[in-house]
Formats: structure tokens, C-alpha cells, sequence
């Protein structure tokens, strides 16, 4: 099984990257962000209550986004492994995840760390405001967003560097650039799950 954490900043490509790679690997995608936008279309309470987290730019609270995981992690089985999307963001998600694969005997294989410019990603959240109509995508959110990224999510670069799984990407450019990069990583991978 294969277990890829895809990691970066808002607007760095992660959910752009991961759906190119459900795409080629068949892994199970699990983006936390889509599924609390799922709830707040659905107007359900988990919605409405992630919404006024969101709508600022900030995390949603671990213990939400902790329990929501739990519950996936430990109802998919047959699958060739998960890419996580924009989860784990807080150390104790990170600390919360490696126990909930172990469990299950699994484990995370790499993280894919994008990286990309500040300005780069201000200029690409605003341009996705335009059409998108994300309560989030507004430059006052955005720069919220930011700083909650460079503050409580960035610290789990470290994490994963002290357990040897951080696999750094260059985020900048073409989007199929970016994948051949992020193939490349993930084929060795398999080889070395194959072997
Ligand atoms: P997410 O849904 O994860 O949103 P995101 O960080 O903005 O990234 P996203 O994946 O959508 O965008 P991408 O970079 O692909 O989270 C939203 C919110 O949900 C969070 O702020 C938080 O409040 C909450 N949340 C989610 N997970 C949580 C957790 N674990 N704990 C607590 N709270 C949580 O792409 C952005 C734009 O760039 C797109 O328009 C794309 O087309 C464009 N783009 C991508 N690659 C490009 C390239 N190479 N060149 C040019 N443009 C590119």
C-alpha cells in the first residue's frame, strides 16, 4: 500500500496535483478540505460549523478533523493506499494520523511537499475567486490563510524531514511539469513496494 501525503500552502496545487494522481495510481482520495465544502453545500451542522472556521482562514479544530479521518481510514479497505489532500495540517494531525495507519498496520510512504512563491500563490487564490465562489478565496482570507500555513502547518515539514519522508517539489510552472516531478517520486515508490 502506498500512503502519499500531498503537503503545501493554499494555492500551492495540491487538490490540481492529487487529481492527476487518483487519475494514473488509483489511490483513495481523501481531501478534508472537499469534504467540509461538501457539508456546508449540504447545510448539515458539521457544515455550517466548519464554514465559520473557513470563512476566516482558519483550521478547522483537530478533534473535528481527527475524528472525520478516523472514520475514513478505518472504513476503506481493498484499496491500493490514500493520497491525503490538505490533511495533516497540525502537528497533533500529523501525530493523530501515523496512529490511525498503524493500527492498521500502514503507514505513510512520502510527502510531497509543493513548493511555490508567496506572491504566486496570493496571484493564483485570487484568480480562482474569480469563478470559483469559495467564501474563502478573498484576499483577506487568503493572507489568513497564509499566515495560519506558515504558523501551525509548516511546522510538519520538520515532522516528516526527522522520519525521512519529505520529498521536496518545485511547485512553480506547468501543472504537467509538476506531475512528471511528483510521477517520478511516486515510481520509485512503488518499485521499491513491489520489490
Ligand atoms: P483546501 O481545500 O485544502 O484548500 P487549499 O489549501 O486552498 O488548496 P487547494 O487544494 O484547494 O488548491 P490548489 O492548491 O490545488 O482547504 C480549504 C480550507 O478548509 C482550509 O483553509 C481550512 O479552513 C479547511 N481545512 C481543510 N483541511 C483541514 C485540516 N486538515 N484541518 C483543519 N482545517 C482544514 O489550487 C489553487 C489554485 O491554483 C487553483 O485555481 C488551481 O487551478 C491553481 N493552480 C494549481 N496549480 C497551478 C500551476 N502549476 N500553475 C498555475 N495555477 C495553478
Amino acid at each position: 500500500m502506498l500512503n502519499i501525503v500531498i503537503f503545501g500552502a493554499p494555492g500551492s496545487g495540491k487538490g490540481t496535483q492529487s487529481e492527476l494522481l487518483i487519475k494514473k495510481y488509483g489511490l483513495k482520495h481523501v481531501s478534508t478540505g472537499e469534504i467540509f465544502r461538501e457539508e456546508i453545500k449540504a447545510g448539515t451542522k458539521l457544515g455550517k460549523l466548519a464554514d465559520s472556521y473557513m470563512s476566516k482562514g482558519h483550521l478547522v479544530p483537530d478533534e473535528i478533523v481527527i475524528r472525520i479521518l478516523e472514520e475514513l481510514v478505518k472504513n476503506h479497505r481493498g484499496s491500493k493506499g490514500f493520497i491525503f489532500d490538505g490533511f495533516p495540517r497540525t502537528l497533533a494531525q500529523g501525530e493523530a494520523l501515523d496512529k490511525m495507519l498503524a493500527q492498521n498496520g500502514q503507514e505513510i510512504s512520502a510527502v510531497l511537499s509543493l513548493e511555490v512563491e508567496n506572491e504566486e500563490l496570493i496571484e493564483r487564490l485570487l484568480k480562482r475567486g474569480e469563478i470559483s465562489g469559495r467564501s474563502d478565496d478573498n484576499r483577506e482570507t487568503i493572507e489568513a490563510r497564509l499566515n495560519v500555513y506558515y504558523h501551525q502547518t509548516s511546522p510538519l515539514k520538520v515532522f516528516y524531514k526527522n522520519q525521512g519522508k519529505l520529498k521536496t517539489i518545485h511547485g512553480s510552472g506547468s501543472i504537467e511539469d509538476i506531475f512528471r516531478s511528483i510521477e517520478k517520486e511516486i515510481d520509485v515508490l512503488f518499485k521499491l513496494t513491489d520489490a
